[in-house]
């Protein structure tokens, strides 16, 4: 018999909320849910292929182990927990704590289990060998609003439904879907934008589909935003448009000063972009009655990263689009959201070899090769990698694939054999997210709606599977010295135990006379992680409190609304959130301030004649790790390098040829495409390729392999501020290959 189940799709930020049929244990047909308070409909390939995520059979079932031939065996869940306890504690016992390092991938974000104990992981590691994919997207903008707003997790987040004018640089939302900004049916929110009479320009150095809906493409050269944002902040000030913001900001007199030297005429030229089209930018943002600036990975994994996110936060707030419907506003999470302890600062301790700083606990993982491969004092020996694709994702991804192999020790929690898990010692592998609950810990506070939803299990597990859960909280027992065995859920008693107390100790709590058993007692759920989510959801903005406020949230009201619980628009709110130590906005933190002549410089000797390489990312796949599901595969989806019609003239090749394509640190063949729509001396390349290494057990990701174009990035080119490794900008040579060299 069919039944159909409602869930959150986690596939990537945008949230959409599907209505899923299943045949037994089998998907057959996935939709968007029209009733779904977020996403009212709206799906994506992806989504509509959750089914075929679901039921690939080569998602692994059960844990493996490396044999010393390289081999895998698959062994009981209590044998390869056992071989973690023991690996993991030989190189803490014998090499130090800090010999164990830490990798959160992606999927941390977009599953219930892992964020919510990633946070007790780090802590009871108690390493300083904590690397995430935040350094390979994100740690510029959280750099910048660090030093800005004083938490590095506060992002304003466009108003997409009610500006009047969007200015989006280095994004692609109509294919990626957003990023730091949750909103479900970007590119029909986009559209709608325009049919309300709003603008929409996008600064880009290919057109891409978000291009195409636009009202203005400008084809800016890579890596030069920063430079273009400063002549459009120059150009305000200059002609009287900028606002000073007044009470509760600090720096607006300052920036006159630090932007005097970048006029304009003066960037015009390293931008690529006509000085008038500068100051046309600029004009229309401050005519325009509310408006929003965004920026994403083009703004971010470059070399100014965190300059050029700081920059596109001061351009929204002098001209008064901060922190007000229609500009930019802060998210709201539905749960109790957590708050850092202090002010934002970088650079509490640096990495061993490179002495690259801290940001928000984390060391850059540019560097982690460096950190496995040089001998020493602190050399990290074991590495517990979760979520991770590491050798696809990282810069440089050849040489960790060189260097894994050296780890005395090596965990992956991963449902594949991929080119990282391949080189663990043991392969813990999560249920499928159909087997799993699912709430939005990290999106819902990113969301341009505040809303909350929660999915439960559309599949029962199999016997004797732990759930992701489980295997967390079994490492976390692991990193805590107490052994794989006992009571998982007792993990989350403590934690829920803590947040408790924390709770009622609050000056004027309306819990401080409450018995914490009482209340303990009150939680309902499945298991003790989402009776910690329903105290989460309690202590809200908008929860129950244990009855202090009738009607409000909770897991069990959550669950009785599976379309999700839809609590309105998001509201100005700077004043909860900013937590300098000055208590203000700071418009000019000196820690970023302090980048401008190193950017100035490079203004000055930017080399033209040489191409450079920028990254893409394709409708149809989701980071590295899709590849394998053949619904999604084919059609746009292929591993090509994208060259400007004119590039292609002056190397003499054409679609389909193959291109041999050379950086400081690697080569690659791979077949080009020739296009109008990208800047010539610009070519592209999509990320997530590069499959089909030996033992790995991907075969239908393995059958058309691509390469992977962190062959040729440089993790030793990095954002300074931030640590971030530079993936747009890679100066790059390109030459035809001859068909018999191809071959080879
Ligand atoms: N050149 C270049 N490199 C890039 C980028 C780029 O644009 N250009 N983009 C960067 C960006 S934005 C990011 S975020 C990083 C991503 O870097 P990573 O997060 O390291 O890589 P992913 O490809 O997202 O791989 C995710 C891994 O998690 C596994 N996985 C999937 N679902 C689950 C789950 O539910 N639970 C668990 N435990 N595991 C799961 C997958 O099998 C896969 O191995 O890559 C970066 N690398
Ligand atoms: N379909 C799909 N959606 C995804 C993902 C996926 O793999 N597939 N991955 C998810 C992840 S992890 C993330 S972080 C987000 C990323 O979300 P986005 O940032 O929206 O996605 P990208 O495609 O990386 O877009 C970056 C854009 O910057 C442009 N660019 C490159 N260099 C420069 C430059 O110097 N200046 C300017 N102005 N532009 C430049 C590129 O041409 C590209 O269009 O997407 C998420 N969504
Ligand atoms: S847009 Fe993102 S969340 Fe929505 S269906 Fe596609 S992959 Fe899933
Ligand atoms: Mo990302």
């Amino acid at each position: 018999m069919d039944r159909t189940a409602l869930r959150v799709c986690p596939l990537c930020e945008a949230t959409c909320g599907l209505s899923i049929t299943l045949s037994g244990e089998t998907v057959t047909r996935v939709r968007g849910n029209p009733d779904d308070v977020f996403s009212q409909g709206y799906l994506c390939p992806k989504g509509a292929s959750l089914g075929r995520f679901d039921d690939d059979p080569d998602r692994l079932t059960a844990p493996l182990v490396r044999r010393p031939d390289g081999g895998f065996d698959e062994v009981g869940w209590a044998e390869a927990f056992a071989a973690v306890d023991r690996g993991l504690r030989a190189a803490a016992e014998r090499h130090g704590k800090d010999a164990v390092a830490l990798y959160m991938g992606n999927p941390v974000i977009h599953t219930l289990a892992l964020p919510l104990y990633m946070l007790v992981l780090r802590e009871r590691l108690g390493t300083r060998n904590i690397y995430s994919s935040t350094t390979l997207d994100t740690m510029p903008k959280s750099t910048a609003c660090g030093w800005m707003y004083g938490d590095p997790l506060a992002f304003p987040l466009p108003d997409i439904d009610r500006t009047d004018h969007l200015l989006v640089l280095g994004a692609n939302p109509a294919e990626s879907n957003g990023s730091l900004w949750t909103v479900a049916n970007l590119p029909g929110r986009l559209k709608a934008l325009r049919a309300r009479g709003g603008r929409l320009v996008v600064v880009d150095p290919r057109r891409t589909r978000t291009a195409d809906l636009a009202d203005q493409h400008i084809a800016v050269r890579p890596g030069t935003d920063p430079l273009l944002l400063l002549g459009i902040l120059h150009t305000l000030l200059g002609e009287g448009l900028a606002t000073d913001p007044g009470e509760g900001f600090a720096g607006f007199g300052e920036l006159a000063d630090l932007v005097k030297e970048f006029g304009p005429d003066d960037i015009a030229p390293a931008c690529g972009v006509p000085a008038d089209t500068v100051r046309g930018l600029a004009r229309d943002l401050a005519a325009a009655p509310t408006a929003a600036v965004y920026g994403r990975l083009g703004t971010s994994t470059t070399e100014f990263g965190t300059l050029t996110s700081w920059l596109v936060d001061v351009v929204n707030i002098v001209t008064g689009n901060f922190d007000r419907p229609g500009g930019v506003l802060f998210g709201e999470a539905p749960h109790a959201a957590r708050r850092p302890a202090e002010p934002f600062r970088t650079g509490r301790w640096h990495s061993r070899v490179r002495e690259l700083p801290e940001v928000n606990g984390e060391l850059p993982t540019a560097t982690l090769a460096d950190e496995i491969a040089t001998p020493g004092p602190g050399q990290v020996r074991a590495l517990l990698c979760v979520a991770g694709n590491l050798v696809l994702a990282t810069p440089q991804g050849e040489r960790l694939d060189e260097v894994l192999p050296g780890l005395d020790f090596m965990v992956c929690v991963d449902p594949y054999l991929n080119e990282t898990t391949r080189h663990a010692s043991v392969i813990l592998p999560p249920p499928s997210p159909l087997q799993s609950p699912h709430y939005d810990v990290v999106l819902a506070g990113r969301s341009v709606r505040r809303n909350a939803r929660f999915s439960p299990p559309a599949r029962a597990l199999e016997p004797g599977r732990p759930a992701e859960a489980e295997i967390l909280a079994r490492l976390v027992l692991i990193a805590s010295g107490k052994g794989p065995g006992g009571d998982w859920e007792r993990v989350d008693e403590q934690l829920t135990d803590l947040m408790l107390r924390a709770a009622r100790g609050r000056p004027g709590s309306p819990l401080a006379r409450r018995e914490a058993a009482d209340l303990k007692a009150a939680l309902t759920g499945a298991d003790a992680l989402e009776r910690r989510l329903d105290l989460m959801l309690r202590l809200g903005p908008v929860g129950d409190l244990f009855g202090v406020r009738p009607g409000g949230l909770n897991l069990a009201r959550l669950k009785e609304a599976p379309n999700g619980v839809d609590i309105g628009p998001l509201r100005p709110r700077r004043r909860e959130v900013v937590m300098t130590a000055s208590g203000l906005v700071e418009l000019c933190p000196p820690a970023i301030t302090a980048d401008l002549p190193r950017l100035a410089a490079r203004m000055r000797d930017l080399d033209d004649g040489r191409l450079v390489l920028i990254s893409r990312r394709q409708l149809k796949s989701v980071n590295s790790w899709s590849h394998n599901i053949a619904s999604l595969s084919g059609g746009s989806n292929r591993c090509t390098l994208e060259l400007s019609e004119e590039d292609a003239r002056r190397l003499g090749v054409t679609a389909g040829d193959p291109v041999r394509v050379r950086s400081r640190t690697g080569e690659v063949v791979v077949p080009a495409e020739p296009t109008d729509r990208l800047r010539p001396g610009v070519v592209s390349m999509p990320y997530g390729w590069g499959h089909g290494r030996d033992r790995t057990r991907l075969p239908r990701a393995a059958a058309e392999p691509g390469v992977s174009i962190n062959a040729l990035t440089d993790g030793t080119v990095v954002d300074p501020l931030s640590g971030t490794a530079v993936f747009n900008g890679v100066p790059v040579h390109v030459e035809p290959v001859s068909a018999k060299q191809a071959e080879k």
